[in-house]
């Protein structure tokens, strides 16, 4: 199976926690989501007390690993902004999702045509553009 990186704001705020989770067990009927953690309604502010250093030495060891990074990216995170740009280093496919009707995306990714952009008005139109990246 594949190993897809979700990416999803955390500091940035969590608003979004629900569709991320609803986003990765869609994904994980097909795939090896390795960021499940990211939709989690869990993750409280303290996050468990992982050192930070720990996070960075992870999630950047799973951006490798990874063979696809789908983020949905409506919620700007810092955090998220860096993994796009250290996925793209990297050479994985980057597919970013927003909801047009709530944000404009920066025009840091916009205007990077490396990246997949995949603009939306409702949720359901996520889930067969997640198919098709999929397959
Ligand atoms: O700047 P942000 O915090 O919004 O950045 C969010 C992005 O950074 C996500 O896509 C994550 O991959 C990554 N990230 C940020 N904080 C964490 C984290 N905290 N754990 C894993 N990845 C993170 C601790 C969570 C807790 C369940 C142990």
């Amino acid at each position: 199976m594949r190993k897809v990186y979700f990416a999803g704001s955390i500091r940035g705020g969590r608003v979004d926690a629900e569709l991320y989770g609803r986003i990765i067990r869609y994904l994980q009927k097909t795939a090896v989501v390795l960021t499940e953690h990211v939709g989690s309604p869990h993750l409280n502010l303290l996050e468990q007390g992982k050192r930070d250093v720990e996070i960075y030495d992870q999630d950047t060891a799973w951006l490798r690993e990874s063979d696809v990074l789908i983020g949905e990216c409506t919620c700007p995170s810092l955090g998220v902004g860096y993994e796009l740009a250290y996925a793209e280093k990297f050479g994985k496919p980057c597919h970013i999702f927003y909801d047009r009707t709530k944000t404009q995306l920066s025009a840091m990714l916009t205007g990077n045509p490396y990246f997949h952009i995949h603009p939306y008005e409702t949720e359901e139109e996520i889930y067969p553009l997640l198919d098709q990246i999929l397959r």
